[in-house]
């Protein structure tokens, strides 16, 4: 009874500091929140002027430079004990669950710590020489019953909530973008684009860091996205089980051969955000990431452009030149860079 007694006081401190890591990461959202809008507001006008400019769309990779990333954001950082800062709804959804599932339990656990001193120094032998032979209180006995069984209720309305937000149905208009592992590397078709695929292999650490990216995380291509446009996600693998997953998305779904797994993902604001592979697939496992960059659609419709894809719904609505440009070229310097994947040799549209 005594050692229980002791390790309810430390479960207890534990998450008194977790009561403190939880509000100071909280802080961290914020501030990422505002380093992202920044970079939005500085990132949007000038490409605006390129976007009313049909001819400077259809120029070809000379379009697209490659977002730097915002230290923090999108990817770990050291001694981080937290969930990444989180850039879809469903993603800052869950955050908040996460943070409120903490001060519920830092609540329970300081009650039991009061009741539990309360107790000690209370009922010790000293003051209380003769204890009571109290074996049943029916009140306390019912509060104790339903009390518990309304603080899991209550949690289980945001919890389910969260896991129908997972499933939300993919809206008509989505953007398909067909996320395929292999071994050791991702490639990404845009089916809605003119059925162009990148192929994207791991940088290695010198070139990495010589673009000022996280090691191991950074990719030759990325995959580019629009911001706030729904895309649907298809995920699937062409020899083994992998799973893609990006913390900062909320994303996680696995790549599973000769199935296509689909689920809805919407980037709230433009950055780049890393993850990796999550499902044990072979000896080079660790050296597939993946890295999405999101941009603004204007942006993004110019990026697919420059693979030699075409705009959904150009032809109706004529504002952009639909016109095929070279099919962008590896953009590692390092022959079939980590992970050596085949580069597509021709365009399939072409
Ligand atoms: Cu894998």
């Amino acid at each position: 009874m005594k050692f229980l007694g002791f390790h309810r006081i430390v479960a207890s401190l534990v998450m008194a500091f977790a009561l403190v890591f939880g509000s100071q990461t909280a802080i961290a959202q914020d501030a990422a929140e505002a380093i992202a809008t920044e970079q939005l507001e500085s990132v949007d006008p000038a490409e605006a002027a390129d976007v009313a400019d049909p001819g400077a769309v259809t120029e070809g990779s000379g379009a697209y430079t490659p977002m730097k990333p915002t230290e923090g954001i999108g990817m770990p950082v050291d001694a981080g004990l937290d969930i990444q800062p989180q850039f879809s709804e469903t993603g800052e959804f869950a955050y908040g669950l996460h943070i409120g599932l903490i001060w519920v339990m830092v609540a329970i656990s300081l009650f039991v710590l009061v009741l539990m001193l309360y107790t000690i120094f209370r009922f010790r032998r000293s003051a209380n020489p003769t204890p009571s032979k109290t074996s049943h209180n029916t009140l306390i006995e019912v509060i104790w019953t339903v009390v518990p069984a309304l603080i899991l209720l209550a949690i289980a309305i945001p919890s389910i909530t969260l896991i129908a937000k997972q499933y939300e149905p993919i809206p008509k208009d989505a953007i398909t973008i067909k996320a395929t592992g292999y071994q050791w590397y991702w490639g990404y078709t845009y089916p809605d684009n003119g059925e162009f695929e990148i192929i994207s292999n791991m940088l290695d650490d010198a070139e990495a860091e010589a673009r000022g990216e996280p090691h191991q995380l950074a990719v030759d291509n990325r995959m580019v996205v629009p911001v706030g446009v729904p895309i649907r996600m298809q995920i699937t693998a062409a020899d083994v089980i992998h799973s893609f997953a990006v913390p900062s998305l909320w994303f996680k779904l696995d790549a599973v051969p000769g199935r296509l797994n689909e689920k809805i993902l919407m980037v709230e604001k433009p950055g780049v955000y890393y993850g990796q592979c999550s499902e044990l697939c072979g000896a080079r496992h660790a050296y597939m990431p993946i890295a999405v960059e999101a941009l603004p659609l204007e942006q993004y419709n110019q990026w697919v452009l420059a693979q030699g894809g075409t705009i959904a719904g150009a032809e109706e609505t004529g504002d952009l030149d639909a016109e095929l440009a070279p099919l962008q070229e590896p953009e590692s310097t390092v022959e079939g860079a980590a992970g050596a994947g085949e580069f597509p040799v021709e365009n399939p549209t072409t």
